[in-house]
């Protein structure tokens, strides 16, 4: 018997962007550089400030001057939301500045106005790994407190203009990164494992109170906001049924789970204490904070790439590079052409996992396959990309969605990663490609920038408008 797959009414599709990977025009209409710009190398590179000559994200795809064509593209798809990020140093071209960017502000009028007109809903997040250049360096991004009150004005600048024509808010994407890549992040300089743990764990402070303080705001600028974090997620499970391996997953899963647990909780976990303590990390709360971190978020956004493995034992720690961080491979998984693991379910336990602990909604914001796609005529000699490993990919993940939703789990919505092609974050490529829409560009810049419909944009168009219910036709 095919299964159901149908999802409940109002199940909002969509795809995701950001900013800085899609816009471009780094330096236009009065942009700042921001912590992305500098990261010409990719995430795990050293930041070059000022960002110099060539660099992918300069340009990134163009959205800046291409999103009307873009958005037509989503709307034919028939999406219902668009994932979209804020660029803070377009409205605050420095973070510190006295007054707004208007030119800045224009932009993201004309987006959200075209968005609209299209019936498609934007869902924005306020900082999707980047922050005003000039604040990491001269404050030291996230780890000085007077970032927090930047943050905030920037947050009611966008909120207040926006007040009646966005609904959904994201604070700080993946916000649980931070510990994983402080100047994606945080604009924290220095790797992960060397920047001392308690400044990172300041930083994450800052970013969690900021993060409450702009829900609160928001809810009183109007108070049908719906305001919500985003996190990285990723089920961990024992590589073995050895108690020692249980244990490990536990404690590696709660790396991640403190971020949500303090959003959707109000307050530090008890588990943290312990952990502080072992690791010598002290963090200063300052008056107030206590109370500020009461205010808690309307529901619980994630990206899903990828589960991960944990041992107790240190001999058989093959790392698999995926996400940003790092884990133990499964040996039952299949992986990616950039070795991440393909776990379909992963994404349904995922789903109870957060269901079961918060009891709130929750929004896929990002899920898909980064892959290198191969542009080729069709029998109409119109150009496309036969990505079927890309359907069968998304295809295997909603139907885990659709399991999910079957347990009992709330979830509002489904937007699909980068759904016209970006530049990728953690290598910084074009090659590296997650769309329903092929853009002309390699990663040395070459290419003319021309949008092609792929394979999967008929599949998805299709998923959309039978609700799920064809997805019951895909093997
Ligand atoms: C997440 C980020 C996105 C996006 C995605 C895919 O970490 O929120 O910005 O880039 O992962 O990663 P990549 O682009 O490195 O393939």
């Amino acid at each position: 018997m095919p299964q159901n797959t149908r999802f409940p009414e109002g199940f909002l599709w969509g795809g995701a962007l950001a900013a800085n990977q899609c816009e471009g025009a780094a330096q236009e209409d009065g942009k700042g550089f921001s912590t992305a710009d500098a990261l010409t190398h990719g995430v795990f590179g050293e930041p070059e400030v000022p960002p110099k000559g060539f660099y992918l994200k300069r340009e990134a795809v163009d959205f800046y001057h291409r999103y009307k064509e873009d958005i037509a593209l989503f709307a034919e798809m028939g999406f219902q939301v668009l994932r979209i990020s804020i660029s803070w140093s377009r409205i605050f071209p420095n973070g510190d500045d006295k007054e707004p960017n208007e030119k800045g502000l224009a932009f993201y009028d004309q987006v959200i106005g075209e968005l609209l007109s299209h019936g498609i809903q934007p869902l924005v997040t306020l900082s999707h790994y980047e922050m005003p250049l000039h604040l990491a360096e001269a404050y030291g991004g996230w780890a000085s407190r007077k970032v927090i009150d930047l943050f905030v004005r920037y947050a009611e600048t966008v909120f207040r203009r926006y007040r009646d024509k966005v609904t959904y808010w994201l604070t700080f994407n993946e916000i649980n990164m931070m510990l994983h890549a402080p100047f994606n992040g945080g604009g924290i300089r220095g790797k992960a494992e060397e920047v001392d743990k308690s400044l990172l764990y300041q930083a994450i402070h800052h970013q969690l109170v900021a993060s409450a303080l702009v829900t609160r705001l928001g809810h009183e600028i109007n108070p049908d906001f719906r305001i919500g974090c985003m996190i990285a997620g990723s089920p961990m499970y024992p590589l073995t049924c050895s108690p020692d391996d249980v244990l490990e997953a536990m404690q590696k899963d709660r790396q991640s789970l403190f971020f949500g647990d303090v959003h959707a909780r109000g307050s530090y976990p008890a588990y943290m204490k312990r952990y502080f303590e072992e690791h010598q990390i002290h963090v200063e709360f300052a008056e107030g904070d206590e109370e500020i971190l009461k205010n808690t978020v309307d529901f619980i956004s994630f990206s899903y790439y990828m589960s991960y493995c944990a041992t107790a034992d240190e001999e058989k720690n093959i790392l698999s590079r995926g996400n940003i961080m790092s884990a133990v491979k499964n040996p039952y998984l299949s992986e990616s052409e950039w070795g991440w693991q393909i776990d379909p379910k992963g994404l349904r336990i995922i789903l109870n996992q957060f269901y079961d602990r918060y009891q709130l909604p929750l929004f896929i914001v990002e899920n898909g396959l980064g892959a290198k796609d191969v542009l080729v005529e069709d029998e109409a000699g119109e150009k496309t990309v036969e990505d079927d490993y890309r359907i069968a990919y998304l295809s295997a993940h909603l139907k885990q969605v659709a399991e999910a939703i079957r347990d009992g789990v709330k979830v509002l919505g489904y937007t699909a990663w980068g759904c016209l092609d970006l530049v990728a974050n953690t290598s910084n490529q074009m090659s590296k490609r997650y769309g329903f829409i092929y853009v002309d560009r390699g990663d040395d810049g070459s290419g003319t920038m021309e949008r092609y419909r792929k394979k999967s944009f008929g599949w998805y168009q299709k998923v959309i408008a039978s609700n799920g219910e064809s997805l019951a036709e895909d093997l």
